[in-house]
């Protein structure tokens, strides 16, 4: 029963206007979170965060609208490589972002050494914009489609294996999609809750949906990759790109619950704290609701 801290302060797949989501995860180490998970009885591996400088390359112009692709890709690899490694020895990997990017590298980490495994994608966004239809030309808004092989032919992710299949993915907590995003999950038919699915049959029946989807004989590991902007920006201020209308305090914890009691969890992202944005209190609340979602997923009960 160990955990290994993955801490990756990385921004480059953010919204550059925005800076300070590399900062991420030491607010969240720094708020304790070793010692509460100690408290939970797990055995937590950590060795301070991962370290990007030397992957950096010195030059890295767009390739086509894509910013920062050799970078990103560099730090997935080797976010990749390390979460893999943790999961192929046993332990279970809690990945602490820096922009959703990350993903590419975390899940691809997970699928590697459980290739049955199943990812459930908590976010208001899809993050699922390709090559050719990303706008913003930022990666955060675009991992699921590399990790799904729909934004393939960029020799600098030749490393990425795109093996992650459409029906065993599953989103909850969207509500802020590009429309061409709504495409591509109408023709991959990509199972997806959102917040309407909520309000209409709360948040309890959608991970159980969610979970028949991906996992109907709850058998598969699963890799629970958690966007704080999944939350609403009253519960989770210190977001790269807040949108009204997400989930409650409780709702973000329902899911971590849920999941925690399939036992089936082995491997876990919490990403996109942005330590620079809102003022001291705000900043301290989501990290404060960073801490408790990891937690709760990993076992903490109320009683
Ligand atoms: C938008 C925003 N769909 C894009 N995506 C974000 O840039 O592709 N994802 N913010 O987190
Ligand atoms: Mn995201
Ligand atoms: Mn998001
Ligand atoms: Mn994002």
């Amino acid at each position: 029963k160990t955990v290994a801290i993955v801490g990756c302060p990385f921004g480059g797949g953010g919204i550059p206007t925005k800076a300070g989501v590399d900062k991420g995860p030491s607010h969240i180490v720094d708020a304790g979170l070793v010692t509460q998970l100690e408290e939970l009885g797990w055995k937590v591996e950590f060795d301070g965060h991962q370290r990007f400088e030397s992957l950096v390359p010195e030059n890295d112009p767009p390739i086509g609208k894509l910013k920062n692709p050799r970078t990103v890709s560099a730090v997935c690899e080797s976010v990749a490589k390390v979460v893999g490694g943790h999961a192929r020895a046993g332990r279970l990997p809690v990945s602490l972002g820096g922009d959703h990017s990350l993903a590419m590298g975390t899940i691809s980490g997970t699928l590697d050494a459980y290739p049955d495994a199943c990812v459930i994608y908590v976010d208001a966004h899809t993050d699922i914009n390709t090559v050719a239809t990303t706008d913003s030309g930022n990666m955060h808004g675009m991992p699921v489609s590399f990790l799904m092989g729909l934004s393939s032919g960029v020799d600098a992710f030749a490393w990425l294996k795109g093996a992650l299949r459409p029906e065993r993915m599953v989103y909850i907590g969207l509500r802020d999609l590009d429309a061409s995003e709504k495409r591509i999950l109408r023709e991959n038919s990509i199972r997806a809750f959102s917040m309407r699915d909520v309000d209409r049959h709360g948040i309890c029946r959608v991970v159980g949906m969610a979970l028949d989807r991906v996992n109907p004989d709850r058998d598969r590991p699963i890799h629970l990759s958690f966007d704080i902007d999944a939350l609403d920006p009253s519960v989770a201020p210190s977001t790269v790109l807040p949108v009204q209308g997400g989930l409650t305090f409780r709702e973000g914890h329902s899911v971590c619950d849920a999941i925690h009691e399939t036992g089936l969890l082995v491997a876990l992202d919490l990403v996109e704290v942005n330590p620079s944005i809102g003022d001291v209190k705000d900043v301290q609340q989501t990290v404060r609701v960073a801490c408790s979602l990891i937690r709760t997923a990993l076992g903490e009960t109320l009683v």
